[in-house]
């Protein structure tokens, strides 16, 4: 559809080698895996204009001005959703971002390409999502290695057990569980606590969306998750600072 035009649209406006000398250009990448496993919850807060589900969710006028709250507030890293047509987001963001944080960055997208990866890191991005469900099996595996090889942590979404074992056969080391299903947009929070026993405890476990406030990071937390990921609560919520912090 549409994303993928946007893709052919930014490859023909900047080569590959491009991105490269622009990557190359960058701060190394920052690992988020000391802060993921320590002791206690961590939260990835994202930034995240509209979703399909809700439509807009609020008005960000300054990315980075958000971003440094989340990083106030004691977020561990920081996602930024730069999918333009569902999502309202750029790589613009993420590059505003970069500039003003210096929290681990996770660039969400539905990545398929290398190319994609490459625009990541040349943005600053020191994370990539992988969605299990929009990769055949070979793909996911070379994605990993080449998220790696770029210096990127990729963080490698599941929403079902089929997809966990997909994951973990591919060597993913932080899995993120989707509450979300991206099919039916349906949100349901029980989908951690059934897959996150099938995730070895040699991974970092995300649980992602439906984070309504602290009693279900709480949740989370409880039901095995080392971080969690939010979105809409953080972005409509009129303190994003004090909502991370508590
Ligand atoms: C955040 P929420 O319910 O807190 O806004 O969810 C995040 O989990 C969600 O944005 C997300 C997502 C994705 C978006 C999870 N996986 C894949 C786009 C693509």
């Amino acid at each position: 559809v549409g994303v993928a035009e946007d893709l052919e649209t930014r490859m023909a406006a900047t080569s590959l080698d491009d991105l490269k000398q622009q990557a190359s250009r960058q701060p190394p990448a920052l690992d988020p895996m000391p802060a993921f496993r320590s002791d206690g919850v961590s939260v990835i807060a994202e930034v995240k204009r509209s979703s399909p589900s809700e439509g807009k969710l609020a008005t960000i006028k300054d990315p980075a001005a958000l971003a440094a709250d989340y990083a106030a507030g004691g977020a561990a890293a920081i996602s930024v959703l730069t999918e333009e047509r569902r999502f309202g987001g750029t790589l613009a963001d993420l590059r505003a971002v970069r500039g003003t944080v210096d929290v681990p960055l996770l660039r969400k997208d539905f990545i398929t390409t290398s190319y994609q990866l490459w625009e990541a890191r040349a943005a600053g991005a020191d994370m990539a999502l992988l969605i299990v469900a929009a990769l055949e099996q070979i793909a996911l595996e070379s994605l990993i290695e080449r998220a790696r090889s770029i210096g990127l942590t990729p963080l490698v979404e599941v929403n079902d057990e089929a997809e966990v074992h997909r994951a973990v056969d591919a060597g993913a080391n932080l899995i993120g569980v989707n509450a979300r299903n991206l099919k039916t947009l349906e949100v349901d929070r029980g989908t951690f606590d059934r897959l996150a026993p099938l995730i070895p405890d040699t991974a970092v476990k995300v649980a992602a969306s439906g984070v309504r406030g602290p009693r279900d990071v709480i949740d989370y937390a409880k039901s095995g998750a080392n971080v969690v990921l939010v979105g809409e609560t953080l972005v409509r919520g009129d303190d994003p600072r004090a909502t991370v912090a508590d």
